[in-house]
């Protein structure tokens, strides 16, 4: 059954703090460069700057990836050991470091350009034994290309549409976007779609580190295959040997997510489903088993670093590897102190940097061929399949010999597959946050979410139910983005804008509940439904001040202000709460949306629009020409209705993201 049929209600407070003396999260300074700004080669051999093989590069020596801070000079190199993975950059003088504990958000050391290319293209594509015809993807590949960076540089994507009935934008998960609001890759909010046969470049600094994921904001198109992995090689909390190449667990169909969706908002049991699961594009639907399993082989007794990205449409994993523990290190962009588990639960868009530890706990006893289960085991309560159609949680192999093509015959422990985040206790930010206190009576207005039956659009005879975060569900216009709407004073309300001012150290509050069943008690004409979502936010890491299973308790909830857990994806617990605090230190209009895209383009999401007027200054013409660009190229298409997918049908049915 899917999780869809239900709806839910979240109720969204906003508020803001102004500066507090508790303040203990850095300064209004937005980027420090040690040493002055390299003009010269950085492509010159042995050039007086560090440069050395990022550590957690490639699984392939001969794709050796290296780091270049020419900003620097002679006096920087690196530190990187594979006993302490802590540092990265230090001065010989021991005076400055850029390691684990550099205030990131702040600081960060001065990299290089890195300039990709990506072509989108609609192509049949066969995963699992079925072809998808409607498959679309970056470059001929599933997955799209890896794209890596190393902390500092400034990444560069040129983007070029090369479909034939869609426009296509590209969003960068996770990432910041400190000052670059429209390189965030939103149509209808940061830009217009990129229309067909033209490119827009991306621009914009990794601030961050660590593993995110790229994927397209156009509608549904990511759930066809428009996504892939990208890599800021930076410091690890835990230490490791080697790295090894992302691992994209994702869930998957056979045709497209835009056959599918109108089943979202027509009642059960027409929801929409998965029925399969691919890891880095293998999976085995009417595959011989175990061939076409994605495997993996490691050394006994080696620390290898895996990135677990879940780019799923509807399903929430539990990933485990049989017999081995592994070290936690980071969530989402966020390095953690490190703990370790058996087991770790991943939501939709959530990502974890784990250090496996190639040594089987029962030193190989229980696993006669010595080959080991790789699980995804879709979590109860939390999966976009149908009943009896749930595909195998063994989606994978780890090896100790490469020529082993032995079936493992290990086991997993009885773990508990119950629908959860990573537990709350464990996210422990290294760099820590301190928010200043405020009482959760005092979070207010109120913003409740449900779900909303109306028309697709005003004069359309259709009545569906829709998904809100308020009273109103989002429905962006393509074409008209709200960065190019900086003068307006009001906001079109299917445009769902929250104007938030203030500066550099104005606290945001958000308090979202979906009430579920205890909805029905509440003064509203929506509906309400036990569902969980994996709500995120662009533009910011947020800080998770609570976060529990039953809203009615909310009143009497304590916040953790105290360095709590911090990422930019949170699952709403069905019936439960979350309360979120950012600072509003990044001018932008950033979406905050669930990421189940059946629900997002449905209406699930709502734009902050933070300091419109500093904004407005900082987005010069000089700065919005290319934006400007593609929205004339996007008009000039879109007013061609042969152009369209179906002419005689309206173009747009969703809510655009
Ligand atoms: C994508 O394909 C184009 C050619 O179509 C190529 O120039 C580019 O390097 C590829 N990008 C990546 C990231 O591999
Ligand atoms: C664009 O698509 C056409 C087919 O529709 C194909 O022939 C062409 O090679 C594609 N271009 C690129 C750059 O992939
Ligand atoms: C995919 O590209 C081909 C060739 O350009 C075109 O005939 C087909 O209609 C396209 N399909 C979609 C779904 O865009
Ligand atoms: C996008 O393309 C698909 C075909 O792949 C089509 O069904 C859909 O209507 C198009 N939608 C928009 C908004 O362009
Ligand atoms: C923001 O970007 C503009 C232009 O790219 C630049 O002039 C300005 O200094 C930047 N501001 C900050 C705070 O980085
Ligand atoms: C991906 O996220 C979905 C939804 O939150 C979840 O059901 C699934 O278990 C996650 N996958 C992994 C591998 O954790
Ligand atoms: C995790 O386990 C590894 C070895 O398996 C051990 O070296 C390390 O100390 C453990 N870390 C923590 C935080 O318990
Ligand atoms: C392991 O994976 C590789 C590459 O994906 C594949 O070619 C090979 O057949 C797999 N081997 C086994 C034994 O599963
Ligand atoms: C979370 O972790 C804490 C500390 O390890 C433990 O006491 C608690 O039972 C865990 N909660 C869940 C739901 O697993
Ligand atoms: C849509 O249908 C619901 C009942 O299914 C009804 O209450 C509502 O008034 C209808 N709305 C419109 C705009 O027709
Ligand atoms: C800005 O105002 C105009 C005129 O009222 C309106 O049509 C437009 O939708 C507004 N923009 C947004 C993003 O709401
Ligand atoms: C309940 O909703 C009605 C209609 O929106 C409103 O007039 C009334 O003030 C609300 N009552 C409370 C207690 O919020
Ligand atoms: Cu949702």
């Amino acid at each position: 059954m899917g999780l869809l049929e239900s709806c839910k209600a979240l109720a969204l407070y906003l508020t803001a703090l102004l500066p507090s003396s508790l303040l203990e999260y850095g300064s209004s300074l937005h980027q420090v460069t040690f040493g002055s700004p390299f003009t010269g080669d950085v492509h010159r051999p042995g050039g007086h700057f560090p440069q050395f093989p990022a550590p957690n590069g490639p699984d392939d020596p001969s794709e050796e990836f290296v780091c270049k801070y020419p900003s620097l000079g002679k006096q920087w190199s690196s530190c990187s050991t594979a006993d302490d993975r802590t540092c990265w950059l230090k001065n010989s003088d021991g005076s400055k470091q850029f390691d684990i504990n550099t205030d990131y958000e702040n600081q960060w050391p001065e990299g290089i350009p890195r300039d990709y290319y990506l072509v989108v293209n609609n192509q049949t594509f066969n995963a699992d034994g079925i072809a998808n015809p409607d498959g679309k993807v970056f470059n001929d590949s599933y997955p799209g290309p890896w794209i890596k960076a190393c902390w500092g540089d400034l990444i560069r994507v040129t983007v070029f549409n090369n479909l034939t009935f869609n426009g296509t934008t590209v969003h960068w998960h996770g990432f910041r976007q400190l000052n670059s609001t429209e390189m965030d890759g939103v149509n209808g909010v940061t830009q217009c779609p990129i229309a067909p046969q033209h490119s827009y470049t991306y621009e914009f600094r990794a601030t961050q580190y660590g593993t995110s994921w790229y994927h397209s904001h156009y509608s549904l198109q990511y759930a066809d295959g428009l996504h892939g992995p990208i890599t800021v090689f930076g410091p690890s909390s835990a230490s490791y040997d080697e790295g090894r190449n992302p691992l994209i667990i994702t869930d998957w169909n056979h045709r497209s997510a835009f056959k599918d969706w109108q089943r979202e908002l027509v009642p059960k049991p027409s929801f929409p489903t998965m029925n399969s699961v691919l890891i880095n594009g293998h999976g085995n639907f009417a595959g011989a088993f175990p061939r076409d399993k994605f495997n993996m082989t490691v050394t006994k007794g080696k620390k290898y670093l895996l990135r677990i990205i879940n780019t799923s449409v509807d399903t929430t994993y539990i990933f485990s590897i049989d017999n081995h523990e592994f070290t936690v290190m980071s969530s989402d962009f966020v390095p953690v102190q490190p703990y370790n588990v058996s087991h770790i639960a991943v939501g939709i868009g959530q990502r974890y940097h784990v250090v496996l530890n190639a040594v089987p706990l029962d030193n190989g006893a229980l696993s006669a061929t010595g080959d080991y289960w790789i699980r995804a085991i879709p979590a109860d309560g939390c999966k976009g399949f149908e009943t009896g159609n749930e595909p195998d949680e063994r989606q994978g192999i780890l090896r100790y010999d490469d020529e082993s093509r032995g079936v493992p015959t290990s086991f997993r422990d009885g773990f508990s597959t119950a629908c959860r985040d990573e537990n709350y206790t464990h996210l422990v930010p290294v760099l820590p946050w301190k928010i200043p206190p405020a009482s959760i009576s005092s979070l207010t207005p109120e913003f409740d979410i449900g779900k909303v039956n109306r028309p697709a659009r005003p004069e359309r005879a259709d009545n569906f139910s829709w998904w809100a975060m308020g009273d109103h569900p989002l429905w962006l216009d393509f074409g008209r983005p709200t960065l190019l709407d900086l003068h307006n004073t009001t906001w079109n309300n299917d445009s769902v804008v929250i104007t938030q001012d203030g500066d550099d150290d104005t606290w945001v509050y958000l308090v979202i509940t979906g009430p579920g069943n205890n909805g029905a008690s509440t003064n509203h004409t929506r509906s309400f439904f036990p569902v969980a979502h994996p709500m995120h936010l662009h533009g910011h890491d947020f800080a998770l001040l609570a976060q529990g299973n039953d809203s009615s308790k909310l009143p009497d909830v304590k916040l953790k202000f105290d360095n709590p857990p911090r990422r930019d994806v949170v699952l709403l617990p069905s019936n439960g709460y979350v309360v979120v605090a950012f600072k509003a230190d990044n001018p932008g209009s950033w979406l905050f949306h669930c990421h189940i895209p059946w629900h997002a383009s449905s209406g699930l999401a709502l734009q902050i629009l933070e300091r419109q007027a500093d904004l407005q200054k900082m987005l010069t013409d000089a700065r919005l020409a290319e934006t400007r660009r593609v929205c004339r190229e996007w008009d000039a298409w879109y007013a061609d209705p042969s152009n369209h997918w179906n002419a005689s049908a309206p173009f747009q049915d969703d809510s655009g993201i």
